[in-house]
């Protein structure tokens, strides 16, 4: 059947700029006329204007609106002369899926609808991210490209005619203004857990899920707050490791995540942590909407900070097949992310880069061969495997370790520190504040970083009936060169640090839909064996008390504590 093309008229929406990882709004914005159709347009022109031939990779979280914006993705890459489109079944496919479908099919680049952390639902957020030939999130240039061409947008190109189901694994051709044009809806998880096979030994990893000899089974309970990782963990998990279905909960992915924040920490997690409380669990892993993300558990819900385990993933790669057959070339993290891994690398003699926040500024380091693992302090930990964050991947890396050094995460951790010392960190949220009394706070505390009038200033606490007394040594606005091409970006958030090592970080989010909110990251080091337990609120206490006097932060926003803690 012969389809045909229309192009319509439009006017630009001068707001559809990507933040840290792609365009999120509210539904209603992208319910408003045009508004997706025009940043779907621009995305399609980006790519050199010459679409012919090309393939492209649609996936998502399965939030509400996302199926009808795959409809209307499927129709305008028909009308752009797109040669072939493959879709996850039901347009739901995770983010690290879809990277890796990217690579494998050679495509074109990926389109991904969602709005990862963020809450669904009809009064939620929705989200479009794009993913370029490597699998990588849209580096800045391309952002930036996209950004200019949302701004001038007059008209985009659809065929409305073109009605594809999308709810079978099926490969469907049509004629579209006599061109080929293909979609072929593919199980979103198939390749993916072929992919995990080769990267771990399942066999040892179901040998820790079925221990006997006298051993009992590992413990241990997945969530995936209702998003995309449901089939992914139903199917790795429960089918391939054979583990008994009580040990996955919220694995049916909802379009508003039962009313919750698809964000896997211990406040949003709750779920997870009162059943791993309950059953006495060894191992826990929660994974936001999309994928990218987990947050790994021990014992009774034991928290395991994700910048430990960038680094003990970094110090155990060994036991994970994929990196001996590979060796680590290097390793990434974000400006914020504790340095706990900095200090693996130094012990190991591996390079260690620091980049700004936000998974894009990976792709090319790994692409160069610089660095074959990387973590930010959000959840996200991934590898060269792919070019993107990897929830499942994390949670299959902690298992590989536990099942060969046959320790509890806890004797993980501990021996780790007892190696390399604890760097203890927090970050605290303070969630839809002012948006110009952030970006005043900000302004003066680049000022500090100016004229360094903050430099040798002391503060002095009591705190637990002794007086804790920090000096400040450097105090600097982050700028990165991305030091396989040379490009600068600047303003990525003010570091503060102080004689002792410890660490203050402010940055504005940029994954927010609501006015701002600002994130405060807190780090400082212990070398002493006999205080690695302490509460790290407690030993983080009177750092998070230095940076709320230098920034004045609850003079400036009028918080007196923040929204979330981490
Ligand atoms: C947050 C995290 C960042 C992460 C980004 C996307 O960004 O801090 O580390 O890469 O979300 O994650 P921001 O700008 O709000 O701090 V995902 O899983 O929402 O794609
Ligand atoms: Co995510």
């Amino acid at each position: 059947m012969q389809f045909t093309c229309y192009t319509k008229s439009t006017r630009p929406f001068l707001d559809q700029r990507h933040g840290t990882s792609g365009l999120r709004k509210p539904v209603t914005m992208f319910q408003q006329e045009n508004y997706t159709e025009n940043f779907i347009q621009c995305i399609l022109s980006s790519l050199d204007g010459c679409l012919t031939g090309t393939t492209l990779v649609l996936g998502g979280d399965g939030r509400y609106y996302g199926r009808k914006v795959a409809d209307t993705v499927i129709k305008m890459c028909a009308a752009n002369g797109v040669r072939r489109v493959i879709v996850g079944k039901q347009a739901i496919m995770s983010t690290p899926a879809v990277s890796y479908a990217i690579r494998k099919y050679g495509a074109n680049g990926g389109i991904i609808l969602t709005a990862s952390h963020n809450a669904g639902g009809p009064l939620g957020d929705f989200g479009i991210k794009f993913n370029i030939a490597n699998g990588a999130p849209a580096p800045d240039h391309a952002v930036d490209k996209i950004h200019d061409l949302t701004k001038n947008i007059l008209e985009y190109r659809i065929c409305p005619e073109l009605d594809c189901d999308i709810h079978i694994v099926s490969k469907k051709e049509f004629m579209v203004n006599s061109r080929p044009f293909e979609v072929e809806v593919i199980d979103p998880v198939e390749d993916y857990v072929e992919y995990m096979k080769n990267i771990f030994n399942f066999k040892s990893i179901q040998t820790l899920l079925q221990r006997s000899n006298g051993h009992p089974p590992m413990k241990f309970m997945i969530s995936s707050m209702l998003g995309v990782t449901g089939p992914y963990v139903r199917r790795i998990f429960l089918e391939e490791l054979k583990a008994s279905p009580g040990c996955a909960i919220d694995i049916h992915p909802t379009e508003d995540f039962g009313g919750r924040y698809p964000d896997p920490n211990m406040t949003y997690a709750i779920d997870l942590i009162k059943t791993m409380k309950e059953k006495e669990s060894d191992f826990g892993a929660a994974f936001d909407a999309d994928g990218d993300r987990c947050m790994t558990l021990g014992h009774k819900a034991y928290f395991v900070s994700p910048s430990d385990t960038l680094a003990v993933i970094t110090a155990n790669a060994t036991y994970i097949p994929y990196f001996k057959k590979n060796a680590i070339k290097g390793v990434g993290r974000s400006m914020p992310t504790s340095r706990a891994v900095d200090r693996v690398c130094k012990k190991k003699g591996i390079d260690l880069y620091e980049v700004p926040t936000g998974w894009k500024y990976f792709g090319n380091l790994m692409d160069a061969g610089l660095v074959s693992l990387c973590g930010e302090e959000s959840f996200g930990t991934g590898s060269d495997h792919i070019r993107e964050k990897d929830g499942i991947w994390v949670a299959l890396a902690w298992m590989s370790i536990l099942a060969a050094r046959k320790l509890t995460v806890e004797e993980v951790l501990h021996r780790h520190w007892n190696t390399y010392g604890r760097n203890f960190f927090t970050r605290y949220d303070y969630v839809s504040c002012d948006t110009a009394s952030c970006n005043k706070m900000m302004e003066d505390l680049e000022k500090m970083c100016i004229t360094g009038s903050m430099v040798d200033e002391q503060f002095s606490f009591q705190h637990n009936s002794c007086t804790v007394t920090f000096t400040v040594a450097e105090m600097d606005v982050y700028d990165y060169e991305d030091p396989t091409n040379g490009t600068v970006v600047e303003n990525q958030g003010v570091c503060i640090l102080m004689t002792d090592d410890s660490r203050i970080v402010f940055r504005l989010s940029r994954t927010g839909t609501s006015n701002t909110t600002v994130r405060m990251y807190i780090e400082s080091y212990e070398s002493d064996p006999s205080m690695f337990d302490r509460d790290t609120q407690d030993v983080l206490k009177p750092l998070v008390e230095v940076a709320l006097k230098i920034s004045k932060l609850r003079e400036y926003i009028g918080r007196q504590e923040p929204t979330l803690i981490t």
